[in-house]
């Protein structure tokens, strides 16, 4: 009886131990897996957040991002991501245009089988060039092959294979907006210089989407074409300012075109694209004052101050109050409480569809 007593006892106690352990071992499992789990999906929605928020911008699907050629290890291998390889003999170099750092700005033809000759324009890096300079040079062609849109300059290839080096882009019959419209000063309607904002607006809604900010935005870096379709023109970031001859060097050691420049900027190289609107504030006046020099002969020292102190430029002659309003918007102190690119566009149509309210210029307020 006892011995039976007994076996019962160890029965029992191995059976409570057996079931004991069983939902430990089911709690364990339970919780590593769902620990698992969790883990999984904190790693998927930080992905996604990643996705969604690069160089400080919300990035939306579907909507493609610049990539910094800088980030590859080899420089050419970028320009052949996003340039196309053109042979030199389809090129017809016809006359020199201009002068930049690098060589000489040509214009010529470009055949391209099936099709009929463009008109291009062609960079050339001139001979004895060092392997930096090959790549500084080449820089511009890996940013510019990354963008399509109307009012970006395109794109048609690069020569690297054979001498001299070249970059081929679209050709703007009318050459750089600022002397463009020095040369035909007060020649334009109202609404046609609108249209030109509005062309480069949308330029630069294009670029700060893409999370690009370009730094170097004024009037004598767009280019126009014969329709008077203005696009955004000079990439290259640190590039484009060392060859800018507006650009000054600052306290902090940096070269910068100090007129164009949010006070940010300046003074601790915060560029962002709200950097880049107060830029576009700045290539507004410069358009409805026919290429006037911004903060006229003021030194590059009494612009910061002025600004710090609170001034800003004055509406041109003729500037409708609206445009003004603009203006001012874009050079607000607080970098955030200025126009994104995308407000500013719809700014400019709602003008272009109802031109009555370009009709109250600044001077009707002022008297
Ligand atoms: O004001 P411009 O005539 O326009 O003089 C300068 C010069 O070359 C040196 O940069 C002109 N330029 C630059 N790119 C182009 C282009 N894609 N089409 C026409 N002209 C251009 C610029």
């Amino acid at each position: 009886m006892a011995a039976e007593q007994g076996q019962i006892l160890v029965i029992a106690t191995a059976a409570v131990g057996g079931f004991t352990l069983l939902v430990i071992l089911t709690l364990f499992f339970l919780i590593t897996g769902r620990c698992q789990w969790y883990i999984k999906a904190k790693m998927k929605s930080e992905e996604k957040r990643r996705n969604h928020l690069q160089n400080g911008h919300l990035r939306f699907p579907g909507v493609k991002t610049y990539i910094d050629p800088d980030t590859y290890e080899d420089p050419s291998l970028a320009v052949h991501e996003f340039a196309k390889e053109i042979d030199p003999s389809r090129i017809r170099i016809e006359r020199v245009i201009g002068a930049g750092e690098f060589g000489e700005v040509c214009s010529g033809r470009l055949k391209t089988p099936g099709k009929r000759e463009i008109p291009v324009a062609i960079k050339t890096l001139k001979g004895g060039h060092m392997d930096r300079q090959r790549r500084d040079f080449l820089r511009e062609a890996s940013i510019m092959g990354q963008f399509d849109h109307p009012n970006i300059i395109r794109l048609e290839g690069v020569v690297t294979k054979s001498r001299p080096v070249m970059i081929v882009v679209e050709y703007m019959e009318n050459g750089s907006l600022d002397s463009f419209l020095r040369k035909h000063d007060g020649h334009f309607t109202v609404i046609q210089l609108v249209g030109m904002l509005r062309g480069i607006a949308s330029g630069m809604k294009y670029l700060s989407d893409m999370g690009y900010v370009h730094r170097d935005l004024a009037a004598r870096n767009i280019l126009v074409n014969s329709n008077l379709v203005c696009k955004v023109s000079d990439f290259g970031l640190s590039r484009v300012l060392e060859d800018d001859p507006e650009a000054a060097y600052t306290t902090t050691g940096g070269k910068i075109p100090i007129r164009w420049t949010a006070p940010e900027a300046i003074a601790y190289r915060k560029f962002s694209s709200a950097s880049d609107a107060w830029s576009y504030g700045i290539v507004m006046w410069e358009v409805m004052s026919y290429g006037e020099r911004p903060y006229w002969e003021m030194s590059n020292q009494d612009v910061i101050l002025s600004i710090e102190e609170g001034y800003r430029l004055p509406a041109p002659m003729g500037c409708p109050a609206s445009l003004h309003q603009l203006m001012l918007h874009c050079w607000q102190k607080e970098r955030n409480h200025r126009p994104k690119f995308t407000d500013i566009v719809s700014f400019l149509d709602k003008l272009i569809r109802n031109p009555s309210a370009l009709h109250t210029l600044v001077e009707d307020i002022l008297v």
